[in-house]
């Protein structure tokens, strides 16, 4: 690999000088492997004493007893390496201690990236103009020499892709300070869980996921004491900031070594590496894992983790029925996990398990990296008060003005009154003022965030969050944005139509969470809302999933939603809390309450049901008329997708393999149903 090349030779000329020795250890073997059994352990480290020796000779005497704490030589020649590249003036391990935490936003505050807003704890940042989303055209997997992925997913040969990063990294953390923080993907001491070392220049990249992750540090001492291979696995994550330059910006991602670097950006999706870039490495270890035996096959997915709750007037109060959601970015996903009829779990990445036939899902982050345009107390009230009374918030992107009580954030959508003036990322702002093209422009970014903890959320089902044993799922939803062909709600007609029709035949529109989304919008093939996500071609995706579900004895049901239906005048035919009618209403179905109208394109709600909820849940009168318009099968537009998405998967050099026989014969039913070929 160019990586370890690059710095194997290093490593050597170093130690000429007394400094690194070039140890053997696991790192060509895969990142996610550490010596298997005590004594190994003990060889591999004292085999890397130089190696703890160098790295000795770089931190302070403080920072270096923090590091050698962790038994793990993987993790030393990791650190050692990264030091030698980027060469920072200094490093910083943050433990798990109140002080290191607290240290962190501290550095954040000191070197400009977050700046206070009036309450205490809050803050904000500003990413560069260019650099408001995740940049998938600068966003690479990495693969080995003769590994195709197909021409849905963006690969790089790992040993070029190694040797620019290297030459873009080298020597950027000069005159900076690199910070090591570790943390973990999914609830202490699980099976579900990995644990992750990101190391970068930016206090707000730590800081964010600070937030967003359990903390890790304890626990990679106690797996390193443990030394078994499962307890020893860790994800790698670099990354600099560099020069902010935008032509050199890259995000790479080596799942087949368990590292992603990036470089030259600061915007999450970019640079946080246990969010999108973990989920490439994840993937790829849940496939490696079925492979070697099915039972351990395990599944990364795009989805919020939610408990819908029973209706209270009916006596089911207590009720808790969980479901996994998979909506592309910006697609609605954070405000459907935060509906008031629920609990949430997660909003953004599950991993999933087959436990004794049943699928079992943990929500891998503890915090909510959300979107903040249009949200407001009226439509999204968990967010909002979470947001007013937590002490530790990250606002990225917003407009910051001090018209009312000092420094505060505003977003679009906030509130009918907007700011007269005010700062964003792009500078000064002022209420009214166009672009060059005479457009208005925006107070706030598109994709401003918020970035806070899901334990300051009054809505938040802590126990199952932190159930090492993940919780089970009874329903899985798939949704995306979708103008003009699929209804509100639907029940797939049974598993193999709802995972290969509703899930990997998903289309979506694109948004603001990319770069280029934001540029120019249209509909896009995005099966399971996890298109950008996949370590995999797109075949080797459906079939991994394919054999996931058919191991279940005890499988979900499976659900179709469409938040962004139009009608005819280009309105969209449902408020923004419609939602909550539809969870209920599949919580009912779920539990055997209702009956569905069964359809060529599965079980619809009856008018009834729904207009019981409507009122119900949201006190409104939902006309006939309404759920006509709604719940018309729109045959000529399905059609028209089958068709489209058929050509995709038919396309080996597309989806990058051969498609598993029964996603087209769900293409095949569905179109011979819709056509009445069929009973
Ligand atoms: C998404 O875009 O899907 C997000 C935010 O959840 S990001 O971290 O940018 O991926
Ligand atoms: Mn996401």
């Amino acid at each position: 690999m160019g990586y370890d090349d690059m710095n194997d030779k290093d490593a050597v000329a170093v130690a000429d000088e007394g400094a690194f020795v070039d140890g053997d250890v696991s790192a060509d073997e895969g990142a996610s492997t550490v010596a298997d059994g005590t004594d190994e352990l003990i060889n591999n480290c004292l085999t890397q004493i130089p190696m703890l020796e160098a790295l000795k000779a770089k931190l302070t005497a403080e920072q270096f007893a923090k590091i050698e704490k962790i038994k793990n030589p993987e993790l030393w020649k990791f650190l050692a390496e990264t030091i030698e590249l980027c060469g920072p003036d200094k490093v910083f391990v943050c433990d798990d201690s109140p002080e290191d935490l607290a240290a962190i936003r501290a550095k954040a505050l000191e070197t400009g990236e977050e700046k206070p807003l009036s309450r205490t704890g809050h803050v904000y940042h500003f990413d560069p103009e260019w650099d408001q989303g995740r940049a998938t055209s600068d966003t690479k997997v990495l693969v080995p020499e003769g590994v195709d992925f197909g021409k849905e997913i963006s690969t790089k040969n790992v040993n070029e892709a190694n040797k620019e990063m290297d030459e873009l990294m080298r020597g950027a953390m000069k005159g900076r300070e690199m910070l090591v923080l570790v943390s973990c993907l999914g609830p202490v001491g699980s099976k579900f869980s990995i644990v992750g070392v990101q190391i970068t220049d930016s206090p707000y990249v730590v800081d964010n996921e600070r937030l967003l992750y359990r903390r890790g540090y304890e626990e990679m001492v106690r797996q390193s004491k443990e030394g078994s291979a499962s307890g020893g696995r860790f994800f790698k994550f670099v990354h600099s900031s560099g020069s902010l330059d935008k032509s050199g910006r890259r995000i790479y991602m080596d799942p087949f070594n368990g590292i992603t670097r990036s470089v030259n950006t600061q915007y999450g999706g970019n640079t946080i590496g246990l969010k999108k870039l973990a989920m490439r490495l994840a993937m790829r270890a849940g496939l490696e894992d079925g492979e070697r035996a099915e039972s351990e096959r395990w599944l990364t997915e795009h989805m919020l983790v939610m408990g819908v709750k029973g209706l209270e007037g009916e006596g089911h109060g207590g009720r808790r029925t969980y479901m996994l959601g998979a909506f592309p970015s910006m697609c609605g996903k954070t405000s459907t996990a935060m509906i008031p009829n629920a609990v949430v779990v997660g909003d953004d990445i599950a991993y999933l398990r087959n436990c004794g036939g049943e699928a079992r899902a943990v929500n891998v982050e503890a915090g909510v990296f959300g979107i903040l345009e249009g949200v407001n107390p009226k439509d999204d009230p968990q967010l909002v008060r979470a947001m007013e009374e937590s002490g530790d918030v990250i606002y990225s992107n917003v407009l910051v003005h001090d018209e009312l009580k000092g420094k505060e954030p505003f977003w679009t959508g906030k509130s009918p009154a907007v700011p007269e003036s005010g700062e964003n990322f792009a500078g000064r702002w002022e209420k009214g003022c166009v672009d060059a093209n005479g457009k208005p422009v925006p107070a706030s970014h598109p994709n401003s965030r918020v970035t806070l903890s899901l334990k300051d959320f009054e809505n938040v089902d802590l126990d199952v969050l932190e159930n090492p044993e993940g919780v089970g799922v009874s329903a899985v939803v798939y949704g995306g944005r979708d103008p003009d062909t699929s209804v509100p709600v639907r029940e797939a007609l049974d598993l193999d139509h709802g995972l290969m029709l509703m899930g990997m035949c998903l289309e979506s529109e694109t948004t603001a969470a990319t770069v280029e989304g934001a540029k120019q919008k249209k509909i896009v093939f995005n099966p399971a809302s996890n298109i950008d996500f996949l370590s995999m071609p797109v075949a080797e995706y459906v079939d991994h999933n394919r054999k996931f579900f058919a191991g279940l004895s005890k499988p979900p049901r499976i659900f179709g939603v469409n938040y962004f239906l139009q009608g005819s005048d280009g309105k969209f035919l449902n408020g923004k809390n419609d939602k909550w009618v539809w969870y209920q209403w599949m919580e009912k179905r779920v539990n055997g309450e209702v009956d569905v109208i069964e359809t060529p394109i599965g079980g619809i709600p009856k008018y009834e049901d729904l207009a019981f909820l409507f009122k119900e849940l949201l006190g409104k009168d939902y006309t006939r008329e309404e759920y006509e318009e709604q719940f018309a099968i729109r045959k000529d537009k399905i059609l028209g997708k089958i068709a489209r998405v058929r050509a995709i998967y038919k396309d080996s050099a597309c989806v990058g393999g051969s498609v598993p026989a029964k996603l087209f014969e769900q293409l095949d039913r569905q179109e011979a149903l819709l056509l009445g070929q069929v009973g």
